[in-house]
């Protein structure tokens, strides 16, 4: 049996009123949600059972039949009402993720701003779901491609983007005619609550076109998760996460013939060439390395210094890391808020030993105290002086950790920027224009993301997002991500009187 929580933290239960959370949902469940900030208990949250999650599936499906009907364009108003909601709310929602995910307050803003970004994307794609008309080899015949809404799309987030995600993929479902099913991580229930709650409001605004069951939310754990990846009645899962969960969820889904959009594990690198603007440089991987305490999937891990500069960049990047103000997110000086939980902390300690052990020269990394309070986990970033790139490199570590390794020939270092498993994000400083080229080229960067002269991570909606390799091959956001979330039907239509068959064959009967 579980106890209800007394009572929310006062700000964070002040946040919840006004974004239209019930007290009952945070107080009374099994789920307890842990403050990244101060590591003290923020609320009990209400979980789902399998049941539920069943009667949601169904629902889901049920909506599917009649919002498939919905004209794109009307969809998309109601993705513009989240979009005017979202709007209105960004102040709350952006502290709320603050608070829930520990990134600082400017980020939390920056990620409820992608979800207003990408709703506006959306509304406009609800009229540009285009299709080709294509040549016919057949006379009187017309060749062209319809897209169709393909069905349920279950959405399976992580903590440090908890409601950003969600938006790029529900804005475009919504108005590809797909509903959709949410299960955010349970580390970040609090943040989709609110969120869902702003979703209701656009759909009570909306009126009766929207059918009951078009966007849901499921509170809860592993099992949930996977309630929704073998059920064939969920035509697609968009899963972000680690690598290990993601090769879990791509097989399981693969087993039924359905689709996943994946987005997993990032190993992101920047190259800083001779001729790079080392002032440009060290603010790109200042924030890209450091930022969000090295909590995105767009993290720069792992950079590599041509030798001709490294003695001007490092010890200048080491006085930042030395100097960067660590503390409670909230407030307005601070750069780097904790990492999640201990959890966090712990793989981050295991991967600096595991570097030491290669002959790796550890700068900072260790825990700080901040005027937070000593329950959260907070961390002077790592840099990591790396003689190679060992095995500690070459996986994904949740934290920021910097490997640093210097280099020489332009070859050699794109050889070991595409010489790890994961492909997501990557980047050049260069001021020469045949490097960044080939950077760009074919035989360039093998990343899903590939920059000149800014860092791997904060990428903008209206580009395709997300990466090769381990990472998983997956795109979301904008460009024409859509497609990965429409069915595509090929039509030949015949308006002449006679039958000629394609490659010239002949078959006549009588
Ligand atoms: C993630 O960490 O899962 O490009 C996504 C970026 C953000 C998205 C990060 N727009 O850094």
């Amino acid at each position: 049996m579980t106890s209800k929580l007394q009572s929310v933290p006062q700000e964070t239960a002040a946040l919840l009123e006004r974004l239209g959370v019930p007290k009952a949902a945070v107080t009374g469940g099994s789920l307890s949600v842990m403050s990244p900030i101060d590591g003290s208990e923020m609320a009990r949250v209400v979980e789902h059972s399998a049941a539920q999650t069943q009667a949601q599936i169904a629902a889901a499906q049920a909506a599917f039949v009649k919002w498939r009907l919905v004209p794109a364009p009307r969809r998309g108003e109601l993705v513009r009402l989240l979009g005017e909601e979202l709007r209105a709310a960004k102040e709350d929602l952006g502290r709320l993720v603050s608070i829930e995910a520990g990134k600082i307050l400017s980020e939390g803003l920056g990620e409820v701003q992608e979800m207003i970004d990408i709703c506006e994307f959306a509304v406009g794609l609800s009229r540009q779901l285009y299709g080709l008309t294509i040549a016919t080899e057949r006379p009187n015949h017309r060749m062209m491609e319809t897209w169709h809404p393909a069905g349920v799309v279950a959405v399976i987030s992580a903590f440090n983007f908890p409601v950003a995600v969600w938006s790029w993929n529900s804005a475009i479902a919504l108005v590809c005619g797909d509903p959709v099913i949410w299960k955010p991580s349970e580390k970040a229930p609090l943040t989709a609550l609110a969120t869902h709650a702003l979703m209701e409001r656009a759909l009570a605004k909306f009126g009766s076109d929207a059918p009951e069951g078009l966007a849901s939310l499921l509170i809860g754990r592993a099992d949930i998760g996977q309630i929704l990846v073998d059920d064939r009645r969920v035509a697609i899962v968009s899963a972000t996460g680690s690598t290990r969960m993601g090769h879990a969820v791509a097989q399981r889904v693969a087993a039924r013939f359905g689709r996943a959009v994946l987005e997993l594990g990032g190993n992101n690198a920047a190259i800083i060439c001779p001729s790079a603007d080392l002032e440009l440089a060290l603010r790109g991987i200042a924030f890209a390395a450091m930022g969000t305490a090295g909590q995105r999937c767009t993290s720069l891990r792992r950079l590599f210094v041509h030798k001709s500069v490294a003695d001007k960049l490092l010890p200048r990047l080491k006085k930042v890391y030395g100097s960067v103000a660590i503390g409670d997110p909230r407030a307005a000086d601070t750069l780097i808020g904790p990492l999640r939980d201990q959890g966090a902390f712990d793989a981050m300690q295991k991967a600096l030993d595991e570097a030491r052990a290669s002959g790796g020269q550890v700068t900072g990394g260790e825990r700080v105290s901040t005027a937070a309070g000593e329950g959260g986990y907070y961390v002077r970033p790592a840099l990591v002086e790396m003689p190679s790139q060992s095995e500690v490199v070459e996986r994904e570590t949740f934290a920021p950790i910097l490997y640093v390794m210097t280099y020489d020939d332009f070859d050699a270092v794109l050889e070991l920027h595409n010489a790890v498993p994961q492909g997501l994000s990557s980047s050049i400083f260069t001021t020469d224009l045949r490097e960044a080229e080939r950077f760009l080229s074919a035989a360039g960067s093998d990343c899903g993301v590939a920059n000149v002269n800014i860092g791997p991570s904060g990428a903008e909606i209206g580009g395709a997002f997300g990466g090769e390799k381990e990472t998983g091959g997956g795109r979301e956001a904008g460009s024409d991500s859509w497609r990965a979330y429409m069915r595509r039907a090929t039509n030949t239509i015949n308006y002449g009187t006679s039958l000629p068959l394609a490659q010239g064959v002949k078959f006549d009967v009588e």
